[in-house]
């Protein structure tokens, strides 16, 4: 992988921070866009603008093939049998909220129960706890080892005959733990149960093939994987979707409307009301396109070496402890260095144009588990280096011999 040339299609990186080259290491939080992504969406605005599904005008029905060409895009990217089970959102969280309204709504009474895990972001239990809320469901919880890692015997003890929905994040957004997410899936469906998976921080760094992983539902966000913010998708077997009531009602998602009966519309359009982020659906496809181009393998085997560098690196660093020393797991690396608070490392290192994130990374109940209020976060993106590395580790002892 020629790193330099795929910097040179990311016009941010040439930024300086403070007089410095910036360093971005906040990729979990979002990545920066290729020049290819930007161009499509500012193309769009200036040559095919028009609203889809609706037009019989050349400029939408333009607009709508470029719109379901995307769908297919994101159908081949994760190997979805059919662009039916390809559902437009504004993101993960999004995503994450329809299938526990939608599902909730259809599937769950008082009483039943979701698994989740220690380890997920916010947006995978608040909805959850709504739904709790609203219907009365019971939450558990799958507990981690100190390694963060997932403890699979007491996984399977978590199931009853209630159990009706698994969710767990594929990677952590704080450990970089790569979950054994088909595993999982199989232990589910040996009981009977569904299983979403929250691959936020899976999709920008590895294959993700849903058939392969039997998921009933996966959900990701475009701007974690350098496309635009603002879209993400929902995939479902269709034969799930089929029998979830919509989420929201209004225009596209309808066949016909009387004041008597609404009758909805048929998939994927059944689930997308209003008008989609349809400029959005060609940032994200570009972007799949992009890392297609080079190859998910070849961004896996490359993240993976540089993270190794990194975690070897880091881990020469007097007092630094690292959060996530699970054996499989992926370019996030959460990090403490003796009694500096991480928002003071994180200030100090942003002076020296290096971008990490601090704070809880919305993982309160994971913070609670470590027994920690925050970390230092840096996670890495294809366009990241090995000297980029070398800046944060001196950066972090400059920051230690200051306190
Ligand atoms: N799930 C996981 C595992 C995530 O990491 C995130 C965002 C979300 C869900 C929500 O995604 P959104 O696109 O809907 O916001 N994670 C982070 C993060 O780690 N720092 O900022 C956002």
């Amino acid at each position: 992988m020629d790193v330099e040339r795929i910097r040179a299609d990311f016009p941010i990186l040439c930024r300086q921070i403070y007089g410095r080259p910036l360093v971005y290491f906040d990729n979990g939080a979002t990545t920066q866009k290729p020049r290819s992504v930007v161009d499509a969406i500012v193309d769009e605005y200036y040559s095919v603008n028009a609203n889809v599904h609706r037009g019989v005008h050349f400029l939408s029905q333009q607009a709508t093939e470029l719109h379901e060409a995307s769908r297919e895009t994101v159908r081949r990217f994760i190997n979805a049998k059919s662009t039916n089970e390809i559902i437009f959102t504004r993101g993960t969280t999004e995503s994450i909220n329809l299938l526990a309204f939608s599902f909730g709504e259809a599937m769950l009474q008082s009483g039943d129960e979701v698994i989740v895990s220690v380890m997920e972001h916010h947006s995978n239990i608040v909805p959850w706890q709504l739904l709790a809320s609203r219907k009365g469901i019971k939450i558990k919880v799958i507990p981690m080892n100190d390694k963060g890692e997932l403890l699979l015997d007491q996984y399977e003890t978590l199931f009853t005959e209630k159990t009706k929905m698994v969710s767990v994040a594929h990677v952590s957004n704080v450990l970089g733990t790569i979950n054994p997410i088909k595993e999982m899936i199989d232990v589910a469906h040996a009981h009977g149960v569904p299983f979403l998976v929250d691959a936020a921080q899976s999709i920008p760094h590895m294959a993700v093939d849903v058939q392969n992983l039997d998921a009933d539902f996966l959900v990701f966000s475009a701007h974690k994987i350098y496309g635009p913010t603002g879209v993400g998708v929902l995939y479902g077997k269709e034969n799930w979707l089929e029998k979830l009531p919509p989420y929201q009602g209004g225009g596209e998602m309808i066949q016909h409307v009387s004041f008597e009966k609404t009758i909805f519309n048929e998939l994927p359009f059944k689930f997308e009301a209003g008008t989609p982020d349809y400029i959005g659906t060609t940032g994200l496809a570009k972007a799949l396109d992009y890392v297609s181009l080079i190859g998910m393998e070849v961004i896996s085997a490359y993240e993976d070496k540089l993270t190794k560098y990194a975690l070897e690196r880091l881990r020469s660093i007097p007092g630094m402890q690292i959060f996530g020393e699970s054996e499989n797991r992926g370019s996030v690396i959460s990090f403490l260095v003796g009694d500096i608070h991480h928002f003071d490392m994180g200030t100090l290192l942003d002076r020296l144009g290096i971008a990490v994130r601090t704070g809880h990374h919305c993982a309160q109940p994971l913070m609670q588990r470590l027994g920690i209020e925050g970390t230092v976060r840096a996670s890495f993106g294809l366009y990241n280096t090995v000297e980029e590395i070398d800046a944060l580790v001196a950066g972090i002892n400059r920051v230690r011999l200051m306190f």
